[in-house]
């Protein structure tokens, strides 16, 4: 087998009038200060989260990586509907990237919205190794303010250990030396009255602290606006292993994005987001210093992630600030109802496949219809085709469902990328088969990821 099957991707010249953003990512060993505490990580451009890469949708993207780091790596851009030489996936898309090497990703970015790019390379994303991507709309949409871009994580790395020694030791272990997982009764986590809690069992690993734009709760990032001000939040879970729970003290908010795709605007005190998910929020801003809290459902260790957002004087809330919003409603994104722009035309399926989420923490072993990624049998579709995936999960753990490459709809027809399944639940959605290619979905727990929760759908050729 030759050692560079898939070689360079064609490079893309401009279409007449389209604009060209360039950027160039590198990505190398770091040292981050945690509120005082010194970690070794590995990041983009020297920074957790990295830069931001921002365009307009249609613009062309040219956005090289240069690896700067002891292994293998590539980048793969979280939710965008680009070409499949584009999507980062070694040995499915492309070569991985060795040390030294570079490797241009350029693609058109049809659709805004809120995204982020990480590696697809083990389990690199629980590294520093990512940051945000916005695709803005041609025209301004208007309506609010400000905005504030908001990227959640669950920080282990350099804390004494690296997700690769995670990993192993799950493996290893059967999950037995990690918290937050088997047989805890998250039902009645914290006393809070989470109705009935919805996630099962959530998260393998137990990690020391939780960021919010990279800083810890003892460090936090401060938002400063005007009071009466109207923010657009674009909240992004980076995170490896964790659903978040986020809320605004003192402030509901105004769901009006998933995944990039417009929904009906919908207020709320609180609201999920599983590792992939992006929800845009619109809030109106009162007088004062409030807490934005990020809580890791499910996780024994406790802490959460936290930012403040301040408006005017007042006192600022501490690392455990604990806002009554997070015990009321909260808000399960798959229950949105899609705004009209974001429906997809309505057809009948022209062909359905099954797929199964399997697996257990003891022994530590997932995977798609029956086997781990690389013995399973990828599944097919004809380009042109409306795909019905019939989903279902099989574990008793949740398990945020990820497509590359394209979007999907759920029966209510919500437009999404990343769907949280809940233990035993099953989902019909929908895809229209409109970007030829080979195609990843995966679980995007990155552990339950790299253990085997992935499958391909590849386009008959
Ligand atoms: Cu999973």
């Amino acid at each position: 087998m030759p050692s560079t099957p898939f070689g360079s991707p064609t490079p893309l010249s401009p279409s007449p009038g389209q604009k060209v953003v360039s950027k160039t990512l590198s990505a190398t060993p770091l040292t981050v200060d945690l509120a005082g505490r010194s970690v070794s990580t590995w990041g983009y451009d020297g920074s957790v989260p990295g830069p931001l890469v921002r365009a307009t949708a249609g613009d062309l993207l040219r956005l090289t990586l240069v690896n700067q780091l002891p292994a293998d790596t590539t980048i793969h851009w979280h939710g965008i509907r680009l070409r499949n030489a584009a999507d980062g996936v070694p040995g499915l898309t492309q070569d991985p990237v060795r040390p030294g090497g570079t490797f241009g990703y350029e693609f058109t970015a049809p659709d805004p919205g809120t995204y982020f790019f990480h590696p697809h390379v083990g389990v690199q994303l629980d590294r520093g190794l990512y940051a945000p991507m916005i695709i803005d709309e041609v025209a301004d949409p208007g309506g609010y303010d400000t905005e504030w871009i908001l990227l959640l994580d669950d920080w282990i790395d350099g804390t004494g250990t690296t997700p690769d020694d995670v990993l192993t030791k799950l493996i290893a272990d059967g999950g037995t030396a990690t918290g937050g997982m088997g047989g805890m009764d998250h039902g009645s986590m914290g006393g809070m009255s989470m109705g009935a809690a919805p996630w099962g069992d959530a998260g393998d690993v137990t990690y020391p602290l939780f960021l919010v734009n990279g800083k810890p709760p003892g460090d936090p990032d401060v938002l400063s606006a005007k009071r009466g001000d109207r923010v657009r939040l674009r909240v992004i879970n980076a995170a490896s292993d964790t659903i978040f729970t986020v809320a605004l003290g003192g402030h509901s908010m105004t769901i009006t994005h998933t995944d990039g795709h417009a929904v009906q605007p919908t207020q709320v005190s609180a609201f999920y987001i599983g590792m992939g998910e992006r929800y845009d929020a619109i809030v109106t801003l009162a007088d004062g210093v409030f807490p934005l809290v990020a809580k890791p459902f499910g996780k024994a260790s406790g802490g959460q992630g936290l930012a403040l957002v301040r408006t005017g004087s007042g006192t600022a809330p501490g690392p455990n600030a604990n806002p009554s919003e997070l015990s009321g409603q909260i808000l399960i994104g798959s229950q949105l109802q899609p705004a009209s722009s974001s429906l997809l035309p309505v057809k009948t399926p022209d062909a359905t496949v099954d797929l199964a989420l399997q697996g257990s923490m003891k022994p530590y072993q997932w995977g798609i219809n029956g086997a781990p990624f690389g013995k399973n049998e990828p599944l097919t579709v004809a380009a042109g085709q409306r795909l019905r995936i019939n989903a279902t999960n099989m574990t008793m753990m949740t398990h945020p469902l990820h497509l590359h490459g394209h979007t999907f709809a759920l029966p209510s027809g919500l437009r999404k990328d990343t769907v949280l399944m809940a233990p035993m639940q099953s989902l019909a959605i929908d895809l229209d088969a409109d970007n030829v290619g080979d195609w990843m979905i995966h679980c995007h727990n990155i552990y339950h990821a790299e253990a085997g929760m992935m499958i391909a759908l590849n386009y008959r050729r």
